[in-house]
């Protein structure tokens, strides 16, 4: 290699024009990147040997905490035994196995497992199985699906329909058509700095009847909402609401999705949060946690009496036209079995289930800084909601965030201004301490 091939070569390795990186300010990060290189437990490395503790578990997917031992060694055995195999037509044991194991945490008759590779794939994947229900059914005219304000279900164009964040639909052209949307559960003036689920707004459930009135039961096939929306800064469902949307789905045979994709496996100190709010819905959307992130994975579980809607006509033909070339990937497959073994003798669900009042609290010393305008709680989750400043929103959560990496070693997650913490199900009482003391300085820093 003459040297100066061997400079151009070294100068593409080190490059960061070439990749684009999602749902991130590409220029801003260029300019100062934020760079992990390993990671273990409760910690990421940098590349120069910094531990910068994950106050956000991934993207609120290593449930178990990164790299453990378990999963690496179950990924390296499965990829030495069996990298892939046909998923249509095929499939290998783990898929049996895994899909058993998930429907033995789901509630009820949660018990028919549908693999694919993403939330995003998850919500597309339950919005078609619940039109296609009806369909199969004699009931074709339901076609009409209701999502909610401040939802996020992912970036396929099936979740941005249904979904309620302007950013993630105004440049998308018309999305899909007949979507309606439930107003969103959050009032600052009825709930601010609630632990656990707000007793003010179960009475918004109605409005799915206000619906139905303008539309007629006979064109809705579903309804999805996540049991506590997530990305738009950890919103608890109110006490009532969600127990409100199923007597109101029953009445009209409007099926019900729960998209579980961050409150599965764990985080709400259960299994799914369909356990903790003791309502089960008729589809139910699972990603991130299946195995604590390391693979990716998402999936849907239907009730026995969805799956078997479909198991109708002659026994050779396809009963649902949908699935991924790697659904039920062995090596996704061998990581969840792994992480489920680890949460079961770990019992990180239950250890969730302890800390959370510890958590609320700890959170909740936020509550008198200047510039904190909320701070909500619910499982192992929190949301802080900052003033914007004046002209500039998101300006003073992306500093927030900033300053978290560089100057705390902490990484959290913003959307807008509002911050989002939620670690790994291992945290320790002292890191749950230490994450909320560097968050109280780094808003110190913001204002
Ligand atoms: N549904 C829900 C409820 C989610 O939270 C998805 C679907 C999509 O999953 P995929 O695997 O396609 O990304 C999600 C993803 C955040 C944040 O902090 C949230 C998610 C992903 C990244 C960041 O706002 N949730």
């Amino acid at each position: 290699m003459t040297p100066s091939t061997a400079t151009a070569v070294a100068r593409q390795t080190n490059d960061l024009d070439a990749y684009w990186l999602p749902f991130t300010p590409n220029r801003a990060f260029k300019r100062a990147p934020r760079l992990i290189a390993r990671a273990k437990g409760m910690h990421y490395f940098t590349p120069d040997g910094r531990a910068v503790i994950d106050g956000l578990a991934g993207l609120w997917c290593t449930n178990a905490g990164h790299n453990r031992d378990p999963i690496v060694a179950a990924i390296a055995q499965q990829a030495a035994e069996l990298d892939y195999s046909a998923a249509f037509h095929f499939a290998h044991p783990k898929s049996f196995e895994l899909a058993s194991r998930v429907a033995a945490l789901a509630p009820a008759d949660l018990n028919r497992v549908f693999f694919c590779n993403s939330g995003s794939e998850a919500v597309d994947t339950a919005l078609k199985i619940a039109l296609a229900y009806h369909q199969v059914r004699g009931e074709g005219a339901r076609t009409r699906l209701i999502g909610r304000e401040r939802g996020y279900h992912g970036v396929g164009f099936g979740g941005i329909s249904v979904g309620g964040i302007v950013n993630n639909r105004k440049f998308f052209g018309t999305l899909l058509a007949g979507v309606d949307h439930l107003p969103a559960t959050y009032s600052r003036e009825h709930q601010a700095f609630t632990k656990g689920e707000p007793q003010w707004g179960g009475h918004l459930a109605d409005e799915l009847e206000r619906i139905v009135a303008l539309h007629g039961a006979s064109t809705i096939a579903a309804v999805i909402v996540e049991p506590m929306a997530g990305s738009t800064g950890v919103l608890p469902p109110p006490k009532g609401y969600l127990e409100r949307l199923r007597a109101i789905c029953d009445k009209y045979g409007i099926l019900l999705i729960f998209d579980e994709v961050i409150t599965g496996f764990g985080r709400l100190g259960h299994a799914f949060a369909a356990e903790r709010y003791g309502v089960t819905p008729d589809l139910l959307c699972f990603a991130k946690g299946v195995n604590s992130g390391a693979v990716p994975m998402g999936g849907v579980i239907a009730r026995e009496g969805v799956y078997n809607a479909f198991m109708q006509g002659p026994e050779h033909t396809i009963e649902l036209f949908h699935g991924y070339t790697y659904s039920a990937h062995p090596l996704a497959c061998a990581a969840g079995l792994a992480a489920l073994d680890l949460y079961r003798d770990e019992q990180l669900f239950e250890r969730a289930r302890r800390l959370e009042p510890f958590f609320a609290d700890a959170a909740m010393t936020l509550k008198d800084l200047p510039g904190v305008l909320d701070v909500r709680t619910v499982g192992i989750s929190a949301g802080i909601d900052l003033a914007t400043r004046p002209g500039a929103i998101g300006e003073r959560g992306y500093e927030a965030m900033e300053r978290a990496f560089h100057d705390e070693d902490l990484v959290i997650r913003i959307t807008g201004d509002t911050l989002a913490i939620a670690p790994p199900l291992i945290v320790t009482e002292g890191q749950v301490v230490e994450i909320f003391e560097k968050t109280a300085r780094v808003i110190q820093a913001v204002m």
